[in-house]
């Protein structure tokens, strides 16, 4: 493990060796004593941080996560409280939320405690959830007079549903890392003690994969949620036969045929 970029404040940033294959790239937030709160200065780190390892060709899969007792408690009140509409506007300081969509490396996020609010929709902006028992996933914007503002509404509704995304942004209230489960809204729910091995493990295993044909499942499966399915059949095809120009794909398949483990290139 690395430490290697020192010049963050509110997230430490590493990288994990991979006896299996590429690194995995490990974000986590710093600031505990807000309970992760999500300010514009770590938002930025955030973004620079994962644009870092969407760059790094030594880094195969990317890792989010808090501490045990908050993942993040969503946006920091304190900084929004006092903006007007028109300060929102003007500083657009929420834009930065729209970029971390485009990362095309798979990002995990690891949650323990705390997933409220913006945590929640940072969480489902990632691409799977890997969640500790003790996980509380919530959206209490309600209970401070706003609404879900990063594809809360969205991201929830179409992962969980109409009734039960209604239930959770209408109350505010919490729920637990087994309901979540059950709802669809992640794909594991593990021990406390080990929440992030466990999410470590599964980056690991993601990471020695061929990163070109990750990125392009990524990007197919994600197509899913804003196209018709005439439209996303199209897609993955065109990606499936682009595969076929990779180098990857000729080693994927050889070494199938050899009996051998294959040696990707990422390219
Ligand atoms: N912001 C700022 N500080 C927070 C915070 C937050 N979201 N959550 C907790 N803290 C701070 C508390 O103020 C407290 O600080 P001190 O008083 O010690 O200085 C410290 O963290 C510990 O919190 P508590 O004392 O409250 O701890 P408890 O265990 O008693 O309660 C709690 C934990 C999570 C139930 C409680 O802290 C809580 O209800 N927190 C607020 C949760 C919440 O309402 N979250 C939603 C915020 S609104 C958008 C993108 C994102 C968003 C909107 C738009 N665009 C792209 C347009 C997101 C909006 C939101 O997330």
């Amino acid at each position: 493990m690395s430490n290697s970029t020192p010049s963050f404040k509110t997230i430490i940033v590493t990288k994990l060796d991979n006896p299996a294959g590429l690194k995995v790239g490990q974000i986590q937030f710093n600031r505990p004593d807000v309970l992760n709160a999500l300010n514009i200065e770590l938002m930025g780190e955030l973004l620079r941080a994962l644009k870092g390892f969407d760059k790094d060709n030594e880094v195969g899969c990317v890792i989010i996560t808090g501490n045990a007792k908050a993942f993040a408690a969503g946006a920091d009140i304190k900084e929004m409280a006092t903006q007007s509409a028109i300060d929102m506007h003007i500083r657009d300081q929420f834009a930065v939320w729209d970029k971390i969509r485009k990362i095309k490396k798979p990002v995990i996020a690891a949650t323990s405690g705390f997933v409220l609010g913006g945590g929640c929709e940072l969480s489902m902006a990632c691409d799977m959830i890997v969640a500790a028992e003790s996980t509380k996933f919530g959206q209490p914007e309600i209970k401070i007079g706003i609404i879900p503002g990063a594809g809360g509404t969205q991201r929830l509704t179409r992962a969980i549903g109409k009734a039960r995304a209604m239930e959770m942004i209408l109350t505010g209230r919490m729920y637990t890392a087994r309901e979540m489960f059950d709802a669809g809204l992640i794909s594991r729910v593990v021990d406390d003690e080990v929440f992030l091995e466990e999410a470590q493990a599964l980056a690991r295993e993601i990471a020695s994969m061929p990163p070109i044909a990750l990125q392009m499942a990524k990007d197919a499966i994600l197509k899913a949620f804003d196209t018709t399915i005439e439209g996303g059949l199209e897609y993955e095809r065109k990606a499936f036969y682009l595969l076929f120009a990779s180098d990857d794909m000729k080693e994927g398949m050889n070494a199938f045929i050899e009996k051998r483990k294959p040696l990707w290139k990422g390219k």
